[in-house]
């Protein structure tokens, strides 16, 4: 399998802050909306929070220990813009900086490859108290904010990473509110996107005036999107076509089209406000900054039906209490396997994902990155103490395999990284679902590399010359 990989192929593990460090008291760390939307209570799985995650602030240098005897190549984490900035502007916290100055030392003396995500979500709250990404002003302080770290890293990080996911900082955070902040906005969450979108571009810009001497892009997730009819088997009508094209825009082309294009899709029916979007033609140019790589997180593809059909996605609590959305979720047949949030496996949905952005985006696609790809499931110690997660496994197999068949079709990616090298805080699901090549045990936070992680290790040893 990966003899059907270049050597320079990037073989990482992916993590974020808020999700491993913990220590949110430590050196001067300012508060998260992380933080406030893990007390509010009901908004987190048995009130769990991720005060201690991890505790990956403190045991860094064993967790690059354990990604050095994995073999990989990079290592993509967050840096908490909260540790750099507390309060979300002014001066530098130097102290909060300095952690991520010992991480990036470490795993260079280690020859792992720093990617370096600027923002996983865990805004300031006093930003999100001054409108968070419902205004404008906050992509500019995410530009400063930016270049402050860019001016302490600049000179040692391999691979820049602006915004993870504003999809889902869009439609879960803003759109439904099953993330932090927890606003119900729906689609009149559609500026906050242009906001994060604008402060992608400026971001760009700053690590550009800053001569940053790594590369720089965004991390968008992805999702192929599939017309269907409300029941299995059922074949998609027209109706569900224009749902699934909906859908498809909402949480692919929104975030990609002005990013590689410089424009916004045309607006389907619902979306009134991305018309305004698309005429603000001064920020789109800034947003289509050219850059040096395209990172894709990949989980599974999906099933949209006409909107009178189940919303499979929402808690029914939500569902009950909101306007209806202009398309539904369809479910998928009963013979595709789930992990363990139930998430259908689907490896063929990344080959059809990488062979469709290049089509659509052609010269303007740069150099793709899977930034991001796993599945979590309930991995328990055996008695002898090893972890066996064959499950994991086949997953993470298919998926490589369906990267191959990429490759063999002509798509230019040159990385995939394993979302995650722990098992962390997975946000509104607590602790429950574990995505780690290693398994945490929360209490005594003993590392124990499961059987993925051996399986990896072989994977990426067989790539390597001897
Ligand atoms: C990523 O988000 C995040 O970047 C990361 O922090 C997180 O820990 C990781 O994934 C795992 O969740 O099958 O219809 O229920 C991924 C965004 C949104 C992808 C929900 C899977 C499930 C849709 N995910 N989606 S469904």
């Amino acid at each position: 399998m990966a003899g059907q990989f270049p050597t320079d192929f990037v073989w990482g593990v992916s993590t974020s802050a808020y999700q491993i460090e913990g220590a949110v008291d430590a050196d001067g760390r300012g508060r998260s909306i992380w933080d406030t939307f893990c007390a509010e209570p009901n908004r987190i799985a048995n009130g769990e929070t991720g005060e201690t995650a991890c505790d990956h602030y403190h045991r860094y240098r064993d967790d690059v220990a354990l990604m050095a005897d994995l073999g990989v190549g990079a290592y993509r984490f967050s840096v908490a813009w909260p540790r750099v900035q507390p309060t979300g502007s002014g001066p530098v916290n130097a102290a909060g900086l300095d952690f991520y100055d010992r991480l990036v030392d470490e795993l260079r003396a280690h020859d792992i490859a720093p990617m370096l995500t600027l923002y996983h979500w865990d805004t300031p709250q006093p930003v999100e108290d001054a409108g968070g990404w419902t205004t404008r002003d906050t992509a500019r302080r995410f530009a400063d904010y930016a270049a402050l770290v860019a001016d302490r890293l600049g000179d040692r990080v391999a691979y820049w990473v602006t915004l993870n996911e504003p999809a889902m900082m869009t439609m879960l955070g803003y759109g439904v509110g099953v993330h932090a902040p927890g606003r119900q906005l729906l689609l009149d969450a559609l500026p906050t996107a242009h906001h994060q979108l604008y402060g992608h571009g400026l971001a760009v810009a700053a690590l550009r005036a800053a001569g940053v001497a790594g590369r720089i892009g965004i991390a968008n997730n992805h999702t192929p999107v599939v017309p269907a009819g409300a029941t299995p088997g059922a074949e998609p009508g027209p109706a569900d076509r224009a749902a699934a094209d909906a859908y498809d825009v909402l949480h692919n082309r929104l975030f990609a089209d002005p990013v590689l294009l410089g424009r916004y899709p045309s607006a389907p029916a619902g979306f009134a406000s991305l018309d305004e979007l698309a005429a603000d033609t001064a920020a789109l140019a800034t947003i289509a900054a050219p850059l040096d790589f395209y990172g894709v997180n990949y989980y599974q593809p999906t099933r949209i039906c006409a909107p009178d059909a189940l919303a499979a996605e929402l808690p029914p609590e939500l569902t009950d209490s909101l306007p209806p959305l202009p398309f539904g979720f369809a479910p998928f047949d009963d013979s595709v396997p789930r992990t363990g949030f139930g998430w259908p496996s689907v490896p063929p949905g990344l080959t059809d994902l990488l062979t469709g952005l290049t089509e659509r985006y052609g010269t303007r696609l740069p150099p793709l990155y899977v930034t991001e790809n796993g599945a979590s499931y309930p991995d328990e110690p055996a008695a002898d103490g090893t972890v066996a997660d064959p499950e994991r496994v086949e997953y993470l197999t298919g998926h490589v395999a369906a990267l191959a068949a990429a490759r063999d079709a002509g798509v230019d990616v040159r990385g995939y990284f394993v979302w995650s090298l722990l098992d962390n805080f997975e946000w509104a699901a607590g602790y429950g679902q574990r995505f780690g090549l290693v398994h945490v045990d929360y209490p005594t936070q003993r590392r124990t590399p499961k059987s993925s992680y051996h399986w990896y290790r072989d994977l990426i040893a067989t790539d390597r010359p001897q």
